[in-house]
């Protein structure tokens, strides 16, 4: 049961080497770390596991800190308590409060973007069902966040006993049913002999698949005796590739590949769900062609490589990338995950006998498909075999446009979205995150240029609105050292602002950027009505609300350049707390990129049923 490092040590260390996003935040922390692992050997599932008497509650909390992590999220409910004093008895991680359970879902799920994993905690139905829509989006966006709920005592299952938080009937078993529909394991705990199998298996699946679980523990379990955890390895380690299924998928991949005169690479959001950042980069290199990446994956391939050409996204990608995609005849499809946003209204689909689809766990190429090949190995088992194929690199620098000038608008003239994007540029640093709300901001974020080390976060696939605050909140208190800036419109902040207070409880220098235009300007863009416009806010004023008597939070409303360049200054300087930059923009002031992307997708929703 003893190991040479500590078990979080150990941890770390093997999920480092599967998640590229894990090892920007954890490295200097584990490098630090690493040769003195007396500091995390003695406490949780390591070298004492078993001197040390074990709960239901405190195996979880060890087997939480045995794969990473440092925090985990909750909002605090009756069916709870015992089990989140249980989680406290573990001196590694800590514990993180949340204004209400759907932010609780998406502070995790931000943490998961920053740490490779994430955590909640919440109390029987009144709060799992609030967490179960950030849990969808977790699904949705290929992320490993345990929700766990507190739940009815053993005894009052199958008596004839009503209870509080419930549905007033005696069937307390819909909550997991729901549950199954978004997870990709769900288990009911209600004896502490079953606990390690069921809570394993939660966690060892989630890991495994990218997914979130889910796990509910009767009220009076949570600190029942329960076996010491054992070996870590047993829970984390992968489905090693088939052998033979890799070896023909890659044969045939690097014929498909001979047979093409154009081959470019377009990457998806799953490749860093994958783990297989640097892999791609390997590929990449290897064949010396065009890299275009998805607006949902932005950050996952460096955009300062020579061969990056831009975010692929059908009519509205930036120049030249839409040409190298659409000509090409073979086009390698990394992890892509196409739907009616992404592929601008169906209108951005690459299908057909030129596209190779490389999945997380499956490669489809020429009509046939391979399974159990992980992306990673099959990445990197082609870079071995291929030759360099630079056609599209040449063609890239034959049409790509000549750079637009851009000048700064006048201090005093009232601010322009175009305005608010050029002074954010040069505020991003290899050590920034974005995290770009849905709504114009998507369009204003992807729009940056990314330097090496940047990150990007964009909840594309799901596209809860609301859902960039607490994510915002999430990530910075997993990357304490990064600087995390949030964009995101007046509408969508209306759902989640509370967050911001947490924000501020915990002094974490989040800058956020909020488009205040007064409306849903995306929905104008898709289809208009009274329904899109939103009762004004004092954004900034409720900073003030937000800090009380102990916070340091800043908010600041800018209406022009100058005053907008003075309250980026002042953001830079508060290391104390948040600082919110409420931007007053007008209703129409909005990216051409979401103009012609509402345009097409109103033409998608609006097709006509189909004649039987
Ligand atoms: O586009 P912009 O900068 O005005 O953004 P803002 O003000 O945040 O407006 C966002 C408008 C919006 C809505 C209402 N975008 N999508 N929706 C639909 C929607 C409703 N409810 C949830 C939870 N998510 C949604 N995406
Ligand atoms: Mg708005």
């Amino acid at each position: 049961m003893t190991s040479q490092l500590g078990a979080s040590a150990v941890s770390e260390h093997m999920l480092d080497e599967h998640r590229p996003d894990r090892k920007i935040v954890d490295a200097p922390k584990s490098v630090a770390k690493e040769p003195s692992s007396a500091s995390v050997s003695h406490k949780g599932a390591g070298e004492n596991a078993a001197t040390q008497a074990y709960t239901v509650g405190s195996y979880l909390a060890a087997r939480l800190v045995q794969i990473g992590l440092k925090h985990h999220f909750t909002v605090a409910g009756d069916y709870t308590l015992v089990l989140l004093d249980q989680l406290l008895t573990n001196k590694e991680m800590t514990q993180v409060y949340c204004s209400n359970e759907l932010n609780c879902g998406f502070s995790a799920e931000g943490y998961a973007r920053a740490h490779g994993v994430g955590a909640a905690v919440v109390t029987f139905s009144v709060g799992a069902l609030s967490a179960f829509d950030a849990l969808g989006g977790a699904y949705a966006e290929n992320l490993p966040v345990i929700l766990i709920s507190g739940a009815p005592n053993s005894n009052d299952r199958g008596s004839d006993h009503l209870l509080h938080h419930t549905l007033g009937t005696h069937d307390f078993t819909y909550q997991i049913e729901m549950a199954r529909k978004i997870t990709c394991a769900a288990v009911s705990i209600t004896s502490a002999a079953e606990a390690p199998a069921k809570i394993d298996y939660a966690i060892r699946t989630a890991l495994r698949e990218s997914k979130p679980a889910y796990i509910e523990i009767a009220c009076n379990i949570s600190a029942a005796a329960c076996a010491a955890p054992g070996p870590i390895g047993a829970l984390i380690a992968e489905e090693p590739s088939d052998a033979d299924s890799l070896k023909r998928a890659v044969t045939a991949a690097s014929a498909f590949l001979k047979g093409k005169k154009k081959p470019v690479l377009l990457i998806g959001s799953k490749l860093r769900a994958a783990g297989a950042e640097a892999q791609a980069i390997q590929l990449a290199e290897a064949l010396g062609c065009s890299v275009a990446v998805m607006a949902a994956a932005k950050s996952f391939f460096p955009e300062d490589h020579p061969q990056f050409v831009g975010i692929y996204w059908g009519e509205i990608s930036a120049p030249g990338a839409q040409a190298i995609v659409d000509w090409s005849d073979g086009i390698v499809c990394i992890g892509t995950l196409f739907n009616d946003y992404s592929t601008v209204g169906w209108t951005a689909q690459p299908s057909g006998p030129s596209v190779m689809t490389v999945d997380m766990d499956r490669v489809t190429v020429d009509g046939e498909q391979f399974g159990r090949v992980h992306l990673r190995d099959f990445l990197s088992g082609l870079a071995a075999k291929v030759e360099p194929r630079p056609a599209t690199m040449v063609e890239f620098a034959r049409i790509q446009p000549a750079k637009l000038l851009e000048h700064a608008a006048a201090p005093n003239v009232k601010l322009m979205r175009a305005e608010l994007v050029r002074q954010i540029r040069p505020l991003v640093t290899d050590k920034t995150t974005i995290i770009a709300e849905t709504g114009d901001s998507w369009f204003n974020g992807v729009d940056l240029a990314l330097p090496r080390g940047a990150r990007f976060e964009v909840e594309m696939q799901w596209g809860h609105i609301g859902w960039s605050v607490p994510a915002a909140f999430g990530y910075a208190v997993a990357a304490p050292e990064r600087q995390v800036i949030a964009l995101i419109g007046d509408g969508a902040f209306q759902l989640t602002a509370q967050e911001v207070a947490q924000m501020i409880r915990l002094e974490l220098p989040v800058i956020i950027f909020l488009m205040n235009n007064h409306g849903y300007t995306i929905e104008v863009e898709i289809h208009d009505g009274p329904y899109n416009n939103v009762k004004n806010w004092d954004y900034a004023g409720l900073m003030q609300v937000f800090n009380a008597e102990d916070g340091h939070g800043i908010g600041l409303k800018v209406t022009n350049g100058g005053e907008l360049a003075a309250a980026i200054k002042v953001a830079l300087g508060n290391r104390k707390g948040p600082t919110l930059i409420e931007c007053i923009i007008d209703r129409d002031d909005c990216t051409a990129a979401l103009i012609s992307w509402g345009h097409l997708v109103a033409q998608a929703n609006g097709r006509p049923p189909k004649a039987a």
